[in-house]
């Protein structure tokens, strides 16, 4: 057993183990928009009538999950014919609306002598087995399964061979669920025979003691080798249930199974911070929770904190009532529109968080010690969190609430719906009506936002001295030119300068900018020193090295 051992602030030492684990892929842009799911689109025609409901709606929609549903009798790399006649036409008409079709994976392989996968598994012998030669098998969707032996290099090869027929049909995803690996038992231990089970472990040998935590893990690496090697132009989206130290090279992640219930909505915090500080920065939580029916009031508070997770999905069992956001009608309906569109007017804020990510392994989402890690009050808080350095999100997880209470970071804070400036390093509270939750920007942020092809940045005025704020642009996938946009503020009293600088090869992606100033009035503006008019504290640029305002 191998130790490290690591000493420094929480950016440190995120930086420090993901250099030992390995950093985050950076994912393809559109998998940080809204993806919508359920266990129960049994049809094409459901899956249409979403994909309708979502336009007609006028809600913004980035990828649709098929769950086992799609699939022929349960089984790994099966779609249904007889539901699904004309996927690959459907997945064409879909992604030239931006919507990308995920499709689950399950590791179990149906133990079937007439199955294809099953027998040339069998051949090249790639499943697990009992110390007598046996094939383990054991019960999951399909029937009973073999499983296979991921941690042995062969098999994960030929694994990963599999995903072209699903590439082919246009599905740009994958969702590998019950990789624990899970099986059905009536009792005990509900997983491969931890002694009998043996494992390659990379020509060691071993049993799956040793193989349990590292199965998901090698499952994801293989799928991630596959879309590589079939779409080399495209960055791989996969979503693992299970995983181990590391998945954050291959894969997502989500909080599984988890209650409809007000408890089910606070435990997402703290759990999808702990992934993001062992190193995994991508997860979220079943919106509304999984296999329940929640109230408008709790989807729509689980909805807006899940706008500013990294992962925002809604997902359901197959037992529950369809849930979208129309199912739940007015207001929640125009709610959570508002918070959709806000999230993509956020995209180049969480693009940018997603770089940075890549860069030096650091959680989009983060707990608020992370601002201010002396800071012994911050320690404990569970039920608010950080996006980024710049925003602060107080999630309502509570049943009625029309306030609640924070302690901030130290430094100066804006509420973000009415820029009313707080002092940081004190408790206060908040108003939360139904339709917002209380969201506060630090002091000397800059926060990027766009719409369509305009780029916002919203500027907090500063406190302090100077303060700097990014934006990473690219193609929004693939492995192409990029560029930094570098916007550095300086405040002297009165006189506020921003300059900019420019790294990379990328094309500036915005035809325009704005700059929209918090905290402060503008009085006189000069971009460039051209003197320049400033209506409502915004300014419409092109690009510039320096900004100068007179401010009040
Ligand atoms: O495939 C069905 C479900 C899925 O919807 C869920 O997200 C997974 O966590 N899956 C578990 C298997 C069945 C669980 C009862």
């Amino acid at each position: 057993m191998l130790y490290y051992l690591s000493v420094g602030t929480p950016p440190q030492l995120l930086d420090r183990y993901t250099e030992l684990t390995g950093r985050p892929a950076l994912p393809p842009r559109w998998v940080l928009g809204y993806h919508q799911s359920r266990w129960g689109y049994e049809t094409e025609t459901a899956v249409r009538e979403v994909a309708e409901g979502f336009i007609t709606h006028d809600l913004p929609l980035s990828a649709i999950h098929l769950d086992i549903d799609c699939q022929d009798g349960f089984r790994a790399f099966t779609i249904n014919p007889d539901n699904f006649p004309k996927l690959a036409d459907f997945n064409h008409d879909l992604v030239a609306r931006g919507v990308h079709l995920i499709a689950i994976v399950n590791p179990g392989v149906k133990a079937d002598r007439k199955s294809e996968l099953f027998e040339e598994g069998r051949a090249q012998e790639v499943f697990c087995k009992l110390p007598n030669g046996k094939l383990v098998i054991a019960p999951v969707w399909p029937g009973l399964c073999a499983f296979p032996d991921f941690t042995n290099p062969q098999a994960r090869h030929w694994w990963s061979r599999q995903y072209e027929y699903l590439l082919d049909l246009g599905f740009t995803g994958f969702w590998h669920d019950m990789n624990e690996p899970g099986v059905f038992v009536l009792w005990g231990d509900p997983s491969l025979p931890q002694h009998s089970t043996q494992h390659f472990m990379e020509g060691r040998g071993g049993d799956h003691r040793e193989a349990h935590n590292v199965y998901g893990l090698l499952q994801a690496e293989a799928a991630y080798e596959a879309l590589s090697e079939y779409k080399p132009e495209l960055r791989p989206f996969i979503v693992s249930r299970a995983g181990w130290a590391g998945l954050q090279r291959y894969a997502w992640t989500w909080t599984g199974d988890i209650e409809t219930s007000w408890s089910g909505l606070r435990q997402t915090i703290p759990t999808v911070l702990n992934l993001g500080l062992s190193g995994i920065p991508y997860s979220g939580a079943d919106i509304g929770g999984f296999k329940g029916n929640p109230s408008a009031e709790l989807y729509l508070r689980w909805f807006q904190m899940s706008t500013f997770l990294p992962f925002f999905r809604t997902h359901s069992a197959n037992n529950v009532k369809p849930r979208t956001p129309w199912g739940f009608g007015e207001p929640t309906l125009s709610i959570v529109r508002e918070f959709l569109q806000l999230r993509y007017r956020l995209m180049p804020y969480l693009y940018t968080l997603a770089w940075e990510a890549n860069q030096k392994g650091y959680p989009l989402m983060r707990p608020l010690f992370w601002a201010d890690s002396t800071d012994q009050d911050l320690w404990d808080v569970e039920d608010a969190f950080l996006l980024g350095d710049a925003i602060l999100v107080a999630a309502i997880v509570e049943s009625g609430a029309t306030s609640r209470s924070i302690t901030l970071p130290k430094g100066y804070w804006y509420n973000f719906w009415d820029d009313t400036l707080l002092e940081g390093a004190k408790t206060v509270n908040i108003a939360a009506p139904i339709e917002q939750i209380p969201l506060l920007v630090k002091a000397g942020s800059i926060l990027p936002m766009s719409v369509e092809k305009q780029l916002i940045l919203h500027i907090y005025a500063p406190m302090s001295l100077t303060s700097e704020g990014r934006v990473y642009s690219d193609a929004g996938d693939g492995y192409g030119e990029w560029r930094l946009d570098e916007f550095y503020l300086k405040r002297d009293r009165h006189i506020l300068e921003i300059t900019w600088q420019q790294q990379g090869n990328y094309t500036f992606p915005y035809t325009t900018v704005q700059l929209h100033f918090h905290g402060i009035e503008v009085q006189q503006a000069w971009v460039d020193t051209r003197k320049v008019n400033c209506q409502n504290n915004c300014l419409e640029v092109e690009q510039f090295q320096e900004v100068r305002l007179q401010v009040k």
